[in-house]
This record gives C-alpha cells, structure tokens and sequence, in this order.
C-alpha cells in the first residue's frame, strides 16, 4: 500500500465498506450453484438467505458480547442456510463454496475510484471483515495497492453498526469522526456511521429506500464512479 502523505490535501478520508460497496457478494452465487447441484432460482434463495443471516449473526454476536472474527460468522451463517434448505455438500464443496467469499469481484469501477479518489482523499476499507480476509480479498480484488490502510472491526472486536467501530476508524486515522467519511452500500452501515458522527454516501445501486432508524446519507449516489464526480 502507498504511504499516506497526510498534506491538506488529503486531510479528510474516505472509508469505503467492502462486501457490497467494493467488492461484489453476488460473485458466491456462482460457486454455490457449482457445487450444490441445484435450480438457479433455489441458488439464489440458498445465497440470499446466507448473506442476511451473515449480517444479522453479526449483529447478534456484537450483541451478546459473543464476538468471533466475520469469517466464522460467515461459515456459521453458510451452514444455517445449508440446514434451512436441507442441502448436504461434502466438506470439500462446502470449503470451496466458503474460499469464494476471498475471491470476490470487485465492481468495475472500483480500483480506478480508488485510484482518482486517493490522489485527494485518504482511502481506506472499514469493515467488519476480519484482517486476513480483507488482506487476500483486496489483493485478490486487485485494490490493494490504492488503498492506503485497511481498518478491521476485529480490531474492537465488535461489528458496525455499533459505533465503537467508526470510532476506531477515525481514532486510527488520528481525525474526528466527521472528518471520515463512511462509503457504503448497505444503508444500515449508512445508517450507523452517521448515528455514530461520521459523513456518510450511500452508493445505493438498486434504488433501496433508507433506513427507518439511524441517520441518513450526505450523499447518495448510484455508483462508485458516480461518487468520484460527485466529491
Ligand atoms: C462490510 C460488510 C459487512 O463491513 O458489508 O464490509
């Protein structure tokens, strides 16, 4: 990663959400349908079921003061949706489903606005992924060299939306909250980094209504490259 020149003009930073803002989740839709043998239209609901009880185990977890790395809650949740729907894969299919979630596709525009967006901002990952996982994805995902730091909710060993985890964020960048700017797709991230005091942009790609609860977007924006104009 590129050294952070802390000058003026990168003096606020950017922290951009990685599953679903970043890199595209969807991609496990393939691996799934490779390896459980089953209608495409199942597939989805298998994936679909898998990705709710993955953020809905976090927050459980975070509440119960249970915390484990995202990496098992996303095994755990993989394995809650396997059981749902009855479906058995051998160990091996099960791993390789699983190895799918670290080589995810990033969105088309990803690299190149990170890339345009470091040269003004300083630009991170905020995520609830633990360090490893966000390690391969982002070199995997060929971002790893435009991002000058990646920021673990494991390092607080809790999970956004609780506000512990924009507040480390803005303490490891040695700025205030609302210096830091949370990008995200998910409004519930949205939602929390500004309840917590950060700036927020919604890339909200599928036209999703906002969050009853928590504060709302500065900015909303329908993709990554849209946001680079927009800032
Ligand atoms: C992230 C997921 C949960 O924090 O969107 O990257």
């Amino acid at each position: 990663m590129p050294e952070t020149d802390d000058t003026e003009t990168n003096s606020k930073a950017l922290c951009f959400d990685m599953y679903g803002t970043l890199c595209d989740t969807s991609t496990v839709t393939a691996a799934l349908g490779e390896h459980l043998d089953i209608a495409d239209g199942f597939v989805a609901d298998v994936d679909a079921l898998w990705r709710r009880t993955q953020l809905r185990y976090a927050q459980q977890v975070a509440l119960m003061e249970e915390y484990r790395p995202f990496w098992e809650v996303t095994e755990q949740a993989l394995d809650y949706a396997l059981n749902f729907y009855d479906l058995n894969p051998d160990e091996s299919a099960r791993e390789e489903i699983i190895a799918a979630y670290e080589d995810l596709d990033p969105y088309p525009d990803a690299a190149e606005v990170c890339q345009r967006l470091g040269e003004e901002y300083t630009v991170v990952v905020l995520s609830n992924g633990n360090p490893e996982m966000l390690e391969t994805l982002a070199e995997n995902a060929g971002l790893a060299d435009h991002l000058d730091d990646i920021v673990s909710a494991h390092e607080v060993r809790t999970f956004k939306p609780d506000p512990a985890v924009y507040r480390n964020a803005a303490d490891r960048l040695d700025r205030e909250l609302g210096e830091c700017r949370l990008v995200s797709s998910n409004p519930w991230d949205v939602a929390g980094a500004s309840s917590a005091g950060m700036a927020t942009a919604w890339v909200n790609r599928s036209r999703e209504p906002a969050e009853e609860v928590g504060g709302g977007a500065d900015l909303t924006v329908e993709s990554l490259a849209a946001l680079a104009e927009a800032l």
